[in-house]
């Protein structure tokens, strides 16, 4: 390979997950999940029909054949397949995913699937209360196995359970159906079992797919010390080591950091470690590593005297108003005044990809791929286009930082924006866009839902169609 150019074969891509843009909820069979609770917030739109993937796809798929796109990124939704999340599986949910790899496989796009993305099952969180209970990972390895049964002769690339990370450091996304204060206590069990339930799809996939790939999905933040005082680059370590390696580690290792074990001891309970879980872990090897990617962090020393601060949330998209999480003893968050920052407060951060890409690559070893990887702005359609051009200058920053990366040798395969059509954030509503295609509609109305490819779609369509040499 030459060094200078992204591989031959590279996946370029672009990602969606079902809960965020199918809608059709109760349609063709599907039940409720938690995610249809979680995202009803006021003033914002739900997931009930959020972008209609579900009646849009073969259009939208079109456009993805148009792009050039080398691969898609979805998710298969739970409660479509296997409607009370255990038991009886539901036809009209598998005919419809075999129409997605229909459509997918007349244009040549290859198919990535995440198995999990947040829509577990209302029945199984009503007779279970979630992923706290052992039981559920039982009735998510059946799905799974019905999933590699069904689509393992036309799906090669499986992803287990979308960010576990971003899932435990701050919850919602149904985990806390049954309150904030249980999930706050219950966190490091949940996640337990979320390594639990990817170890055996991991295990299950390598039995039933021999020849496709499966690794889990990490949402993984840089982060910098404010300054070179050693007590800043230990407390950037500190967040770092809690928020990005304890999940690579257990997911990927089957090890549990002990410094991180050590700081949530009197803050929540202790994973339920039983015989076998720690020897299962370590059993399950992936094959590769996918990595979402917004923003990085800075972090500085916090002294133990120091009041504790929660991280808020800049929901509204009101600059300046995300509050930094202070952990006395261990770190306080800050903004770096280096970089510029969206809306909602995201530093945007291209060289921070590289340093993701190098720092996961060279510890694990496995190819990687970027499965996430965009930036949000307020949109409006007014009978023209988009002209997002702080999007094509976001994608093609990163993506030169990705260049550099393979040049280093990482061993990257693949890059999806997130998204391909605008959707439902998972916190901010419908007005928080990231797609390369504008969907009309708006938080309080559905509009047409007519699709308009931005300018970032026709910039993408031709940084794939020229290889990424202009980048
Ligand atoms: C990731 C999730 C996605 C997605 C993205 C952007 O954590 O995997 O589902 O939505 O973040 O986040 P948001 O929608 O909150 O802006």
């Amino acid at each position: 390979m030459n060094k200078t150019e992204f591989p031959k074969d590279f996946l370029w891509g672009t990602s969606i997950s079902a809960y965020q843009a199918e809608g059709g909820l109760l349609d063709g069979g599907r039940k409720e999940s938690v995610a249809d609770y979680s995202t009803r917030k006021e003033g914002y739109a739900d997931n009930s029909v959020t972008s209609d993937f579900y009646h849009h796809y073969k259009e939208d798929i079109a456009l993805l054949g148009e792009l050039g796109a080398k691969t898609f990124r979805f998710s298969l939704a739970w409660p479509r397949i296997i409607p009370d999340g255990e038991g009886e599986i539901n036809p009209e949910g598998i005919r419809f995913y075999h129409q997605v790899l229909d459509e997918l496989e007349k244009y040549g796009i290859e198919p990535i699937v995440t198995l999990f993305h947040y829509d577990l099952p209302l029945t199984l969180q009503k007779k279970y209360g979630g992923w706290k209970n052992r039981a559920v990972i039982d009735a998510f390895v059946d799905f799974v196995r019905v999933c590699l049964t069904e689509f393992g002769g036309r799906i090669k690339k499986f992803l287990t359970i979308n960010e576990p990370d971003i899932l435990t450091m701050y919850g919602g996304h149904g985990l806390d159906f049954a309150g904030k204060e249980e999930f706050a206590e219950t966190k490091l069990i949940i996640n337990h079992h979320f390594a639990l339930a990817h170890a055996r799809a991991v295990r299950l996939c390598h039995e039933l797919v021999p020849d496709a790939m499966i690794g889990p999905v990490f949402g993984y933040v840089p982060v910098y010390p404010a300054t070179c005082d050693p007590e800043d680059v230990i407390a950037a370590k500190n967040i770092s080591d809690i928020q990005n390696s304890f999940f690579q580690e257990l997911f990927l290792n089957g090890i549990y950091m002990e410094n991180v074990l050590q700081f949530y001891e009197g803050r929540c309970l202790p994973p339920d470690i039983e015989a076998g879980d720690m020897e299962l872990l370590q059993s399950a090897k992936s094959d590769l590593i996918a990595l979402n990617y917004y923003k990085s962090d800075v972090a500085k020393a916090c002294p133990e005297e120091e009041e504790e601060r929660e991280m808020g949330g800049n929901i509204g998209g009101k600059k300046g108003t995300f509050v930094y999480a202070k952990m006395p003893g261990y770190y306080e968050m800050c903004p770096n005044p280096m970089l510029r920052r969206t809306d909602w407060d995201w530093e945007i951060d291209a060289t921070g990809i590289r340093c993701m890409l190098r720092d996961v690559y060279y510890r694990y070893r496995l190819p990687v791929i970027i499965t996430e990887n965009g930036v949000a702005a307020f949109e409006h359609y007014e009978g023209e286009t988009v002209e997002d051009d702080y999007r094509i200058d976001y994608h093609r920053k990163h993506l030169a930082a990705c260049k550099k990366a393979i040049m280093e040798g990482v061993n990257l395969i693949g890059y999806c924006t997130w998204t391909f059509i605008d959707l439902l954030s998972t916190g901010h509503g419908f007005c928080k866009r990231y797609g390369l295609v504008y969907v009309n509609r708006t938080d309080e109305e559905e509009l047409d839902l007519k699709r308009v490819p931005k300018k970032s779609y026709y910039w993408y369509r031709d940084t794939i169609k020229n290889g990424g040499a202009d980048l």
